[in-house]
């Protein structure tokens, strides 16, 4: 009855296995998917802390877009943008993909363009960059890498790709989340120090 009620353990078996009781048993059970659960709990507050000291720009704008990819539909090729992690070259014909780079930091750079009618270009100014390294191995060349030039506009999208050296791309995407916002320009703002994913194109 001892046994049965999980108080003793039973009699070894003839290889010796069985030597705890059931309560020992479900005790030891209960630590071990406790251990697990404070494990996981560590890694993920380990990841969380990583993540905290990870740039993502001014103000933190782009953990938002982190997760969310946009494409490009472009001859040959569908080009892939995924915020905060890589950029693809995804061929049409096959199934094959080239990792384009993975991103690695925030720069910034000047630009002057013309701005288009249809304002799907980075007009003229300072621009925010994201540097996308270390992609797949180019025959004759080197990782494949992406320079990602944002300007504003109303919603995520890659307005053009092109390939400005053997396997090194320039990407230009607008998003809302370089764009100014008109009413922090006023007063205080407006002598405010720059930083990078700020624009001043009003
Ligand atoms: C693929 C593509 C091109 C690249 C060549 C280099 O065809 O990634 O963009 O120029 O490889 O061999």
């Amino acid at each position: 009855m001892l046994i049965i009620n999980g108080i003793l353990a039973s009699r070894p078996t003839s290889d010796g296995s069985i030597l705890e009781s059931t309560a020992v048993r479900e005790a030891r059970e209960r630590l071990s998917s406790a251990q697990n659960l404070l494990n996981t709990q560590n890694s993920n507050k380990r990841n969380h802390e990583d993540d905290l000291t990870r740039d993502y720009g001014a103000d933190d704008v782009f953990r938002t877009l982190k997760g969310q990819c946009i494409n490009l539909d472009s001859g040959e090729y569908n080009y892939e943008l995924c915020w905060m992690d890589k950029v693809q070259q995804k061929s049409k014909k096959g199934s094959g993909s080239q990792n384009m780079g993975v991103f690695s930091s925030f720069a910034s750079e000047m630009v002057d363009e013309e701005q288009k009618p249809d304002g799907k270009g980075l007009g003229s100014g300072e621009r925010v960059v994201m540097n996308y390294e270390n992609g797949s191995h180019c025959w004759n060349g080197p990782e494949r890498s992406t320079k990602v030039v944002l300007g504003c506009s109303e919603k995520e999208e890659v307005w053009r790709v092109s390939e400005e050296e053997k396997c090194v791309y320039r990407m230009e995407v607008g998003t809302p989340a370089v764009c100014v916002d008109a009413a922090a320009l006023g007063g205080e703002g407006k002598d405010k120090e720059k930083k990078v994913g700020e624009r001043d194109e009003l």
